[in-house]
């Protein structure tokens, strides 16, 4: 027992077994804190494992350093090492608590809302066992102190620290590939600080986020206002004049945007299994106060829903890698559709059932002048509430409609929905149609969701006219981008009836719904061709505010003679005679593949290919080079970061205080909320749910019976 507890004692006295301590007290320390201080959302073994073994590569790699070194100062820099980690650590664990995000180079260097609100608010936000995070630095230290260990200063053979070097390196290239095999796309599509924590740790973010930052601002730095002046005059040359007939139309009115979680426009008055699969979103797209379009395209790229909210609310385009959200949203200045609206006297406002922090949100909506980020941190949350990426749409938007009373009118809410994700899933209790037949499993729970969307946004639209606001709103729908990707062409085929479904119909299948809907609107299925970066200049002439000032690359939709090109992402189009996919050409009424064009076709194809390339590239030239910083549009208002925080307790008291204002649903209801009905059965009790399970079951067989007298008639 002695001669084992020597060996232990000696083997700590040497020092790689120094090291080896120290790396594995770190790794508990930090592996403590991610499950306490975090929220990473670690799901399953698999994620779980990778979580407890992010912390080894990088911190072999850190501490590994000292081995180079020789004698006392190799102990001194270990120590030196883990304090500067330790306090990365502590500073993350604080500005996680206020922020819901890491720290990143783009925001210290900002000197923005980080500096100014983190040293503020930094002692109010302490808890002692933060502290705890010094835990293992200390032991080191005293064990050292009190020569509980003694200094190896015996040199270590240079080959030795190499290998340490390499093997950290190569654990590194196992965690990565690891990760990868969960998430693919995790460092390119920057979808979430929080994923990358989770899969790689925080160190491996920092040194991420530094070299992203570091290639950011080298671009930014070399950019300057002339490279603005391309793309305005561009603009101004290519601008069509907006409907007039339209122009103002909904001035004043409260606007609700309704984000549509990756719902094509195919799903509109499609059936399955002899039902509509959402009837009321069919009833809205026909109503004859709806605008509709039936030509309508997504444009998104690799950052999906964040390249959608980017064109919607700023009518500039994703970039051609990653999300723009993500990459540029904490740092670049934007002229976006809430801080537009804010200074025409709108409170804004984003709702999701997700946390704050995804494709960067935190910080972008800040840049965007969102007045309140209304994120699943403000609901009411139980593990049966969410499915897939957070809140179920039928709980979210109840929870949501609370906050939504207290906002001073007119307002500006963008609702983001969810539960209609890929890959589809829905829990038994709320399913309301068969899973289609086409054998791919991620494709047949689609019209699950797609139904289970449309009930919510049923309630939804039942309880705006109960509490009043459809009178005074214009209610916008659009979906984001496609639910079924490329990938899935044969389960296509299978739902859409196209025998040989191509890369042709994929195109034609990027086309998602926009509606605005205004009780008094004139309404009906307009057919021109256009996209997400139409929406805003589209939405803005409704409202009768004049887009010519702004750096908007879209054009309004109802505006007569507009350009009817619609540019993808990846530099393919459409036009309402030809489509470029990949480098095919096809006649986009026919969908035949244009190999000998005529010259008339050539011409089209010239200018389309033309227009899609330069918009791309000006648009793209904006966002890397920051450019919108260079321009004060006269009458706008620049937006400050650090005048935004969307803590809950700073929401709820801003939220009082707007009260006072008496503008507000709440207000004008003297202080009495109107309630929100749902049928989500996660919210009932289970007597509840019996009942309304037995009358759903005798209303489908009395119109069962009514059907069939009605054949038989
Ligand atoms: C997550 C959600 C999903 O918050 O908006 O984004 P997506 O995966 O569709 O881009
Ligand atoms: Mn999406």
């Amino acid at each position: 027992m002695k001669q084992v507890g020597g060996r232990i004692k000696s083997f700590f006295n040497s020092r790689g077994g120094f090291m080896i301590l120290a790396i594995a007290l770190f790794w508990v320390k930090i592996f403590w804190a991610y499950n306490t201080k975090f929220n990473l959302g670690a799901e399953g073994g698999f994620q779980k494992m990778l979580l407890a073994l992010n912390p080894i590569p990088t911190t072999l790699l850190l501490f590994g350093i000292v081995l180079y070194m020789k004698g006392r100062k190799s102990y001194i820099s270990l120590l030196i090492v883990d304090a500067i980690t330790s306090t990365w650590l502590f500073a993350n664990i604080l500005y996680y608590r206020e922020f819901s995000d890491f720290m990143t180079f783009a925001l210290m260097k900002g000197g923005s809302s980080v500096s100014n609100n983190l040293s503020k608010a930094i002692m109010g936000i302490i808890d002692p066992s933060d502290f705890l995070v010094f835990a293992d630095l200390l032991i080191l230290i005293l064990l050292l102190a009190f020569k509980g260990v003694h200094m190896d200063i015996r040199p270590i053979k240079k080959r030795i620290a190499l290998l340490v070097s390499m093997l950290a390196i190569v654990l590194f290239g196992a965690n990565l590939s690891m990760a990868y095999h969960d998430r693919s796309g995790l460092l390119t599509r920057t979808f979430d600080s929080n994923y990358i924590v989770k899969y790689l740790g925080l160190n491996a973010y920092t040194v991420y986020d530094g070299v992203k930052t570091a290639q950011n601002s080298a671009i930014k730095a070399n950019a300057s206002s002339s490279d603005l002046k391309s793309a305005q005059k561009w603009i101004k040359e290519n601008r069509v004049a907006p409907n007039v007939q339209y122009t103002g139309v909904a001035k004043g009115k409260n606007v609700f945007v309704i984000h549509l979680e990756s719902f094509q426009q195919f799903l509109i008055d499609y059936k399955y299994d002899g039902q509509e699969v959402t009837p009321n979103l069919n009833k809205i797209y026909h109503e004859k106060d709806t605008l509709s379009f039936d030509n309508f395209f997504n444009q998104v790229g690799q950052g999906k829903t964040s390249d959608a909210e980017m064109m919607l609310e700023n009518s500039l385009y994703g970039l051609p890698e990653g999300s723009a959200m993500s990459i540029d949203g904490s740092s670049n200045t934007f002229q976006a559709a809430p801080s537009i609206l804010d200074q025409q006297g709108y409170t804004t406002a984003a709702f999701h059932g997700d946390v704050p922090s995804y494709w960067n949100r935190e910080n972008t909506y800040k840049a965007w002048g969102y007045d309140y980020w209304v994120t699943k941190g403000y609901m009411k949350d139980k593990k049966s509430y969410e499915i897939g990426y957070g809140l179920k749409d039928k709980i979210f938007l109840k929870e949501s409609a609370p906050y939504i009373q207290q906002l001073p009118q007119p307002f500006y809410a963008k609702i983001i929905t969810l539960t209609n994700h890929y890959p589809y899933p829905l829990d038994k209790k709320n399913v309301s149609i068969a899973k289609t037949k086409t054998g791919d499993p991620t494709v047949d729970g689609y019209v699950q969701t797609a139904r289970y969307l449309d009930q919510s946004i049923g309630e939804f639209m039942t309880w705006l006219k109960k509490s009043g606001l459809e009178k005074n709103s214009i209610v916008m729908f659009y979906g984001d981008h496609y639910g079924i990707s490329a990938n899935h062409k044969k389960a296509m085929a299978k739902l859409t009836g196209i025998k040989n479904y191509n890369d042709f119909n994929d195109a034609m299948y990027q086309r998602v719904p926009l509606m605005f809907h205004m009780t008094g609107l004139k309404g009906g299925v307009n057919h021109t061709y256009g996209g997400e970066i139409d929406v805003l200049p589209t939405l803005m002439n409704l409202l009768g505010i004049n887009n010519s000032k702004y750096v908007q690359f879209g054009s309004d939709l109802l505006a007569p003679n507009r350009n009817q090109t619609v540019p993808f992402r990846d530099g393919g189009f459409v036009t309402p005679t030809i489509t470029k996919v990949g480098s095919n050409y096809y006649d986009t009424k026919t969908g035949k593949q244009i190999k000998h064009p005529t010259a008339a076709q050539r011409t089209v194809e010239n200018q389309a290919v033309n227009r899609t390339t330069t918009v791309l590239s000006l648009s793209d030239r904006i966002i890397n080079g920051d450019l919108l910083r260079f321009y004060n549009p006269s009458g706008y208002k620049k937006v400050d970061r650090s005048d935004y925080n969307y803590k809950l307790s700073k929401a709820k008291k801003q939220l009082k205080k707007d009260q006072k204002k008496g503008t507000s649903v709440l207000a004008q209801h003297h202080g009495k909320y109107v309630e929100y009905d749902t049928d989500a059965p996660e919210l009932m009790t289970k007597a509840q749910r019996e009942k309304a399970k037995a009358e759903s079951a005798s209303s489908s067989s009395s119109s069962a019976a009514k059907d069939s007298s009605s054949k038989s008639k």
